[in-house]
């Protein structure tokens, strides 16, 4: 096929590649709804994708995974600088050479018997000047199909491109060749575990990814390209790529604010994006809800981006009851991957809200469901174009990006941190940016699940440099001269009573925080200084029903002995892993904490 670019980078590299991977075919995506519907069908024939029922759930289809292939992998990523001190402790570092050497051997023929599809991508609006882009060779037609979902792509970004245009070389292989005569018949295509690499070179601003086809191993202008790479570029050139969600949020009077929140993978973000407000005559519309790129404007405030098309959500969990707005996406053109089955032909999985139909739920392994373990997989997940969702606020697509008021902190965190608590200034903001810890989720595949692990600015798995030097970054974004800071919260939507009740119901009454978010960032709330930081008074938020008058006490009071393990455990054991590189702001702002609670 003759090739739609005049960029020689581009085509030199699709060649080398080609010689290496050995594929039986080469096909350039151009980004049209004919070009999606046969990479689908492609699958569907493969017999790794099953559509859904046309009438209920048009043009939607169910993939299964392999079992050993559902969530990202954390020890099998990779951060390789040319030194292992940029890496930092919290990365896995391999010697750039050697892990190239690795990988270019893995590499060898391993697309043989399948298409290579050549990706260009843009993330953020094509053409603007803040966007990205990225070229991704998969061999995989299932990621192929989300790309076109998740990033914009075709044509129109090769043009961008020209002939001497800039570009992240992202290389995917599923890590499964097929022998002649071979088809993948049913059986999810990728590598063992210890053959998966999923790995970034910042210097060169590269990534190779091999092994695996699931989310953000493979979607590789998500986490790889928009948070590692980015957060190096972002480093760089003084601005900031984060692990956030943006959301629009308008009073009754239809005054607007945008705000940011940061919270660990599966704690939240898409919920609160596309939620739905309690608060009478309030409303939230949806930006983004995975990651944002934030830079600042000649007005020194900071505008922030969402540099994805689409959004690949976590299903359990997701109802008309949590987040209508999520349902209502889904309801066509959607792309379900572990989730289970029921015997109408539709989807289900735990916490959708109503009990399956009558007749077997083939759960995601594809077996018939024995309701002994979950149905659809804990980090099942939807990936629709953001534009149907219902709430995608007017905004989303601004190349110039949207203000932002205020960012948020959270984690999934049974004790201790409070519902909301105000940073008193910058630094203070990023000193509990850098504490964040949460329950671990079903996010990562290598992580056990109900352990409290802490997760700086929800960037531990994303960050692709020195994360001591990543915090030294915010530090030096709050000394930006004429800059107009948003203000910093820390939310905590998970407390627990000791018995592992809610304390707080979460979702849709939310809304009550944010409400006081908007007064504090517009002058008008009701606070107190505490010890920890700016709080709400008693009497600033309503109680939502079920939350009785001492739960509401018990979420807005200083839990000074939990403040002080807090503490305790960041000063003997987190904030030593970045040694010489942890700020000296960072360790001033822990003292000063200290001697407040003392
Ligand atoms: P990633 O896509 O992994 O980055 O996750 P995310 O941060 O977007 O998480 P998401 O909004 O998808 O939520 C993950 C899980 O947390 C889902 O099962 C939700 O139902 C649950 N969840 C979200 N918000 C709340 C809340 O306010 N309270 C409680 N209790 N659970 C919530
Ligand atoms: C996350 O794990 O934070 C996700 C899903 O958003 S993935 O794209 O797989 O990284
Ligand atoms: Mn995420």
């Amino acid at each position: 096929m003759t090739s739609p670019t005049a960029n020689q980078k581009l085509l030199k590299w699709v060649e080398d590649i080609t010689k290496l991977a050995k594929p039986a075919n080469v096909e350039w995506l151009n980004g049209s709804k004919a070009e999606y519907d046969a990479l689908i069908q492609s699958t569907v024939d493969a017999g790794l994708a099953t559509p859904l029922d046309p009438i209920k759930r048009p043009n939607s289809f169910l993939f299964r995974s392999d079992p050993t292939d559902v969530a990202r992998v954390e020890n099998r990523t990779y951060i390789a600088s040319k030194s292992q001190d940029d890496a930092g402790p919290t990365n896995n570092w391999i010697n750039p050479d050697e892990l190239k050497k690795t990988m270019t051997a893995l590499y060898d023929g391993c697309m043989a018997g399948r298409t290579l599809y050549v990706i260009p991508f843009s993330m953020g609006p094509v053409g603007s000047p803040i966007a990205k882009i990225g070229v991704q060779i998969t061999d995989s037609a299932y990621a192929a199909a989300n790309m076109h979902v998740m990033t914009r792509v075709g044509n129109k970004v090769l043009e961008v491109l020209g002939k001497d245009g800039e570009f992240i070389p992202c290389l995917h292989s599923i890590g499964k060749p097929l022998a002649p005569g071979e088809s993948d018949n049913g059986q999810w295509p990728s590598a063992p575990l210890d053959k998966k690499y999923i790995s970034h070179f910042p210097e060169e601003r590269t990534i190779w990814s091999y092994g695996s086809g699931y989310g953000g191993n493979a979607l590789l202008g998500k986490k790889c390209l928009a948070l590692r790479i980015a957060s190096v570029q972002a480093r760089d050139e003084g601005w900031l790529a984060e692990h956030m969600l943006i959301l629009k949020l308008t009073n009754t009077a239809g005054k607007s604010k945008f705000v940011a929140a940061a919270f660990p993978s599966a704690c939240g973000k898409t919920n609160l994006a596309m939620l739905v407000p309690t608060v009478p005559g309030w409303k939230v519309e949806t930006v983004g809800d995975d990651i944002a790129w934030m830079k600042f404007g000649k007005d020194g405030q900071l505008y922030a981006i969402n540099p994805e098309f689409g959004f690949f959500g976590v299903a359990p969990g997701t109802s008309v009851q949590s987040n209508p707005n999520a349902m209502k996406s889904v309801e066509s053109n959607t792309i379900f991957t572990n989730v289970a089955l029921t015997s109408d032909n539709d989807v289900w999985w735990e916490g959708i809200g109503y009990d399956p139909p009558a007749g077997d739920v083939i759960d995601w392994k594809g077996k018939v469901w024995d309701k002994k373990e979950p149905a659809a997989h804990p980090n099942s997940r939807f990936t629709v174009p953001a534009s149907q969702c219902p709430a995608i606020a007017p905004e989303w697509q601004d190349p110039a990006g949207v203000p932002i008021s205020a960012i948020l902190f959270g984690g999934r965190r049974p004790s201790t941190i409070p519902l909301v608590h105000q940073a008193r200034s910058w630094n203070h903001g990023v000193f509990l940016g850098s504490i964040v810890g949460s329950e671990v989720t079903a996010a990562a595949l290598d992580l056990k699940a109900g352990t409290v692990r802490r997760d700086p600015f929800a960037m531990l798995p994303f960050c692709g440099y020195h994360m001591g030097d990543y915090f030294k970054h915010w530090i030096q974004i709050g000394k930006k001269e004429g800059a107009v800071l948003p203000k910093i919260f820390f939310v905590n939507w998970f407390r627990k009573t000791q018995e592992g009740r809610w304390l707080w119901p979460g979702y849709g009454e939310n809304s009550r925080v944010l409400k006081w978010i908007f007064e504090q960032c517009d002058g008008t709330g009701k606070f107190v200084e505490t010890e920890i930081g700016i709080m709400p008074t008693p009497d600033a938020l309503d109680a939502p029903a079920g939350v009785t008058a001492d739960d509401l006490k018990e979420l807005l009071t200083v839990d000074r002995e939990g403040w002080k393990r807090e503490i305790a455990d960041v000063r003997a054991e987190h904030y030593p892993k970045f040694g010489e590189k942890l700020p000296k702001e960072l360790w001033a702002e822990l003292e000063g904490l200290e001697a407040r609670l003392k």
